[in-house]
């Protein structure tokens, strides 16, 4: 299955999209959101505004996804997702995490594009421990890959101990 994990600053990967992990504004924010919207420049920010909102302040709801032209990245799109502020597990928050991957998929599909890198979503400042973020992300996508071997997925870490926490995720299931 065409699943794998490295590390790298996503904003240099050249895919069809890099994933955003965003806050529901879409406005950018500070890690990998700040970090995309510094190299895309100021158009990705001008896309993000003209998205409508579903409630004053929110384009894109906890667990969904928006997708934008990469402008300035090598990346040709950004699919920007919204991951769970972690609140000690009893909140959705597994639930929620996997939808975002999963909408996400459904973006990349859509438009039919192939290659999509993907940070460690909710595993900065929203606080969710890696090692369970890790086990939601493989498992979902390995159920979305099963039986789709068009799409390549690169779970595209930044620290060397999230890659090996992300690399003992795919290794163990
Ligand atoms: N490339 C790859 N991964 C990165 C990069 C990069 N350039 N920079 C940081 N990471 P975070 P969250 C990693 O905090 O927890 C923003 O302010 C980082 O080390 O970016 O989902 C948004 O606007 C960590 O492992 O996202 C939201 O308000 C992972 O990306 C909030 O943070 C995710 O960390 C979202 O928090």
């Amino acid at each position: 299955m065409p699943l794998k994990v490295s590390i790298a600053d996503i904003t240099t990967l050249r895919v069809d999209a890099i994933v955003n992990a965003a806050n529901p504004s879409l406005l950018g924010g500070g890690g990998v959101d700040g970090a995309i919207h510094r190299v895309a420049g100021p158009t990705l920010l001008q896309a993000c505004r003209a998205l409508p909102e579903s409630a004053p302040g929110v384009r894109c709801p906890t667990g969904d996804a928006r997708i934008t032209p990469g402008f300035l990245l090598p990346a040709s799109y950004v699919i920007h997702t919204v991951g769970p502020v972690w609140h000690g597990g009893h909140h959705d928050e597994a639930l929620l995490l996997e939808c975002c991957y999963r909408n996400a998929l459904q973006l990349l599909r859509r438009q039919r594009l192939h290659t999509i890198a993907f940070p460690a979503i909710s595993c900065g400042v929203y606080g969710y421990p890696a090692a369970q973020a890790a086990r939601v992300a493989v498992a979902t996508l390995r159920d979305e890959l099963a039986d789709d071997d068009a799409i390549d997925v690169t779970l595209c870490c930044f620290s060397d101990g999230m890659r090996a926490t992300f690399q003992h995720a795919l290794s163990a299931a």
